[in-house]
């Protein structure tokens, strides 16, 4: 498979990067997941947010890593796209591609350039990710979000923001959140 990337993309680069990092990506993924599993049987959250920083980290980098092998091919296959097509839409060499591959040489130190569809308005965007774990797992459709963001509750709460969470609990809108979860759950495997 490696050498069939070449003289693009060398063995030796390709090997270390699937073998080495991104296999680090998925044990730390691995890890994070079995730490979070422990805490929630435990209920003992004392370290959450050290492991929900490891969890977005490590599963960022797995689920762009997974993405990355998937989106390359030899040379001779990235021909192609009936008219009309999704594939004929994203290959042409017009504003799509221009700005990929400016907002990608402009990322600053490590990062990513990414092409993405934002599925609530229904967008294509290109965005530059400097760290990928700011954005938390990459992918991640939400469900359920709680603003704690000082303006969400200052007033009522001041600085008594774990008053605010009990409250917003109790005010959930769970059939909206099934909603958005059922709509969801038949991305699975889309890549
Ligand atoms: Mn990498």
């Amino acid at each position: 498979m490696p050498r069939r990337l070449e003289p693009h993309i060398d063995k030796e680069t390709l090997l270390l990067h699937h073998d080495k990092h991104h296999a680090a990506y998925v044990n730390g993924f691995n890890g994070a997941m079995k730490k979070l599993e422990e805490a929630r049987a435990s209920g003992d959250y004392s370290l959450i947010k050290h492991w929900s920083r490891e969890f977005a980290f490590h599963g960022s980098g797995h689920v762009l890593h997974s993405l990355y092998w998937a989106n390359l091919s030899p040379k001779g296959r990235t021909q192609g796209g009936a008219p009309g097509s999704p594939e004929e839409k994203l290959r042409e060499p017009g504003s799509i591609q221009k700005q990929f591959v400016a907002a990608t040489n402009s990322v600053e130190a490590s990062g990513w350039g990414v092409l993405a569809y934002e599925p609530y308005m229904g967008h294509l965007v290109i965005l530059q990710a400097e760290k990928h774990q700011d954005l938390t797992v990459w992918g991640v459709c939400p469900l359920l979000v709680c603003d704690v963001w000082e303006h969400a509750y200052y007033l009522k709460y001041q600085n008594r923001r774990a008053d605010y969470v009990d409250s917003f609990m109790k005010i959930i809108n769970w059939e909206e959140v099934a909603k958005r979860y059922t709509k969801v759950k038949g991305l699975v495997g889309y890549r």
